[in-house]
């Protein structure tokens, strides 16, 4: 039985239930609990915080997982992207105060940044010979300007509204994310077989949305 991680709650779990279903996939109980199975394909769903994913993966607990780029590339974890999955678009990008003449990565030496993602914006950082204080926080990232805590931030955007509504402008895209399929870097034979014959069906699917 292949084991798929998927988030519990939160912006990817209709969407990854969907596409499931849209796969042929019938899921038989709800998601109130940790585990449930598929009626008619050897598929065993785990529900995880999205954060979790990549090491549950890594770690052989779940042979595959659907989550966000942006989550497998700031955790790099031992996972193997196989595949875009369509949903759960966004960037992650640098935000400043509106009222900030903003003139380029310059801007950022010497400054604090508030983000749930230290370890992709060190990276952009590192690539644009910048030195800035990265101060690592877990949620409600777009008020740290506001109540002096940083001079800027780095968080996930889609429509832009978070920032608008907090008197910020997006001023650095880092990364462009949406959500993936992982795997185990080492599955056995009998499991490819099986993400082979699901990864079919995810790519008819997307190809019948285009
Ligand atoms: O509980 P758990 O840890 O599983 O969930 P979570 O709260 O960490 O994650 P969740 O459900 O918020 O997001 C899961 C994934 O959805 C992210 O890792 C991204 O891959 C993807 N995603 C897509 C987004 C967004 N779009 C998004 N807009 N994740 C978060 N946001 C937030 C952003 O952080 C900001 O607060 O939405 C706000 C900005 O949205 P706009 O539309 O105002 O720009
Ligand atoms: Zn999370």
């Amino acid at each position: 039985m292949l084991k798929l991680a998927i988030q519990k709650s939160g912006r990817l779990h209709d969407d990854s239930m969907r596409l499931l279903k849209e796969c042929g996939i019938d899921i038989s109980n709800g998601v109130n609990k940790l585990k449930a199975e598929a009626t008619n394909f050897p598929l065993e769903l785990y529900f995880l915080r999205d954060d979790d994913i990549p090491q549950y993966v890594e770690d052989n607990v779940a042979d595959i997982g659907f989550v966000g780029e942006n989550v497998v590339f700031e955790k790099a974890k031992k996972n193997t992207i196989v595949e875009k999955l369509g949903f759960g678009k966004c960037r992650l990008s640098i935000a400043v105060a509106r009222n900030e003449e903003y003139t380029g990565t310059a801007f950022l030496q010497g400054k604090k940044i508030a983000t749930s993602y230290p370890v992709l914006v060190k990276s952009f950082l590192d690539k644009n010979g910048v030195e800035a204080e990265i101060h690592e926080i877990s949620g409600s990232v777009e008020i740290a300007p506001g109540i002096g805590l940083a001079d800027a931030i780095c968080d996930l955007v889609s429509s832009g509204s978070t920032l608008f509504m907090n008197g910020l402008k997006e001023v650095e895209t880092i990364l462009q994310s949406q959500a993936v399929l992982i795997r185990n870097n080492e599955l056995q034979p009998e499991k490819m077989k099986l993400l082979e014959r699901l990864l079919f069906r995810i790519q008819s699917v997307k190809k019948a949305r285009n």
